[in-house]
């Protein structure tokens, strides 16, 4: 209709159509319909200048290592919002100590991924890789390097209030250096000066370390430099201890080629042991899922069965735990009878139909299923795919309070289009008392991998190692379960 009574043919069309007014009103669309076209169209727009985290960070780990690899190259790190842990990444920054430049320009420029160089000067470059993924390489002399290293991994709030507590203390900071403030041109005049010899200051500040305790903080990860209050935990030694991706002895939320995994039960089981795990927990779509090949009651008994006989034969070695992601119906119901939910260790219960409810509807489904006797985790909590889809209308607030209340953990998937719960909430909702737990929604032996990016999103939410419910040993972990059982 859009094509012929139009003659729309690309996208731009459809916007200006849109625009005017004329989607609208052709039979069938409608105001609504015409403003949904017009907001996915900002969504792509959006979307498209920007990059999965993980995706980001497979493509920057290799150039990574090869610059640190150059004979020329004294340092080299990340920066920008790859080395912050942002679930999406604008462009790959890479920060390079070298005295000698032009070499590694030109292995940087030179890289078989590199489709366009878009910038190329005497200290940096800028390239854009196949996908459209974009890096900016800058060299520093080795003296500059940890100023220009916290410089530019921002984020650009954080630079701001860290620049102010540096003028109260009469001091400038910017990515040449540390000096005191005042007098003639401060920052860039004196970088000549760095440049060989380092300034007063400067000269003493090897490592971001050192950078913090200049302007009396302890050192402050970089996940957590948002400008979120960070600078004011750093003064009154209140910065967590972040959960590390070591800390994690296992995973709840993963399928088998019973539902729509492609590895099988074994598998997955072999993958997990290999990682190291003390347990891995199994949770299949339920039947409701029918485009996932979800499980009814008696298959999912029949797995339990299974698994129950691996643990059997495998004694010694990795514990399978059983549990279900059961679907939460359109009124808040569980997909799955109680009595199959008691017979597994755990439940996680997650939202997969009617995402077009209101917010109301959806808070109060979500909580309804929270409130089951048999829920333990609550899955991917608004639904969202990065760069793809929002997620439903949610009132996070209600239904944290909730989880607390009902003693139900809520996931943080680790799936890196998800990782979702978001991290800015996690840390207000761990002050309540919410139990975290990091699932990577593995769907095959590889995604089991994703758990790393799941630590990345939790550290970023100031989360402790405490607060993680996979941290916990085996023993502690069905001790818990059991105790949630009400
Ligand atoms: P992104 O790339 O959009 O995911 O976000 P970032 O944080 O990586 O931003 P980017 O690549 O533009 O710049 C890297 C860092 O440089 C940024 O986090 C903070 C620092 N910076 C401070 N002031 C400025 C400025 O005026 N322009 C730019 N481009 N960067 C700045
Ligand atoms: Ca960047
Ligand atoms: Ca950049
Ligand atoms: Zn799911």
């Amino acid at each position: 209709m859009l094509h012929e009574q139009l003659g729309i043919s690309s996208i731009a069309g459809l916007a200006q159509a849109c625009g005017e007014g004329r989607v609208a009103v052709l039979a069938g669309f409608g105001e609504k319909t015409q403003e949904k076209l017009l907001a996915g169209i900002r969504n792509r727009e959006a979307y498209a200048r920007r990059h999965l985290w993980w995706d980001a960070f497979s493509v920057a780990e290799p150039i990574l290592q090869g610059l640190r690899a150059l004979p020329q190259v004294r340092r080299a790190e990340h920066a920008g919002s790859l080395r912050r842990k942002l679930e999406t990444v604008g462009d790959l920054d890479f920060l390079v100590a070298a005295e000698e430049w032009a070499p590694v320009v030109d292995w940087f420029i030179t890289r078989p991924e590199v489709e366009e160089v878009t910038a190329k000067g005497e200290t940096k470059a800028s390239v854009r890789f196949a996908g459209g993924l974009q890096a900016d390489l800058r060299i520093v002399p080795p003296a500059q390097f940890v100023f220009a290293l916290h410089h530019f991994t921002g984020a650009k709030e954080h630079n701001v209030q860290l620049r102010q507590r540096a003028l109260a203390r009469g001091l400038s900071l910017s990515e040449w250096g540390l000096v005191p403030s005042g007098g003639e041109g401060t920052a860039k005049a004196k970088a000549g000066a760095l440049l060989g010899t380092a300034g007063a200051a400067a000269g003493t500040i090897r490592t971001e370390a050192e950078l913090f305790a200049a302007l009396d903080l302890h050192e402050i990860p970089p996940e957590l430099r948002e400008g979120l209050g960070e600078i004011e935990a750093a003064e009154q030694d209140a910065l967590p201890r972040l959960v590390e991706a070591d800390d994690i002895r296992g995973v709840f939320h993963n399928h088998t080629t019973a539902s729509d995994g492609r590895n099988t039960l074994g598998e997955m089981v072999a993958a997990a042991q290999a990682l190291g795990w003390e347990y891995l927990g199994i949770a299949d779509h339920s039947k409701a899922s029918f485009q996932a090949n979800g499980l009814n009651e008696a298959r999912l008994r029949a797995q339990v069965a299974e698994i129950a006989a691996l643990n059997q034969s495998r004694r010694g070695q990795i514990r399978v735990l059983a549990g279900v992601e059961c679907d939460i119906l359109p009124d808040g119901r569980l997909d799955l009878d109680e009595e199959a939910l008691r017979a597994l260790d755990y439940v996680v219960v997650s939202v997969h139909s009617a995402f077009s409810q209101s917010e109301a509807e959806m808070t109060a489904r979500i909580i309804r299923a929270i409130e089951h006797p048999c829920a333990t985790m609550l899955g991917h909590l608004t639904g969202r795919l990065l760069l793809k889809r929002e997620g439903y209308p949610v009132d996070v607030a209600k239904v944290i309070d909730a989880a607390v209340a009902n003693r139900v953990a809520i996931e943080l998937n680790a799936c890196p289009q998800r990782l979702d719960m978001d991290w800015r909430h996690w840390q207000a909702a761990a002050a309540k008392g919410l139990v975290c737990v990091i699932n990577p929604d593995a769907h095959d032996t590889a995604g089991l991998e994703y758990y790393r990016a799941g630590v990345a999103a939790a550290r970023k939410g100031w989360l402790t190692k405490e607060q993680v419910l996979n941290t916990r040993s085996l023993a502690e972990v069905r001790h818990y379960l059991q105790a949630c059982r009400r």
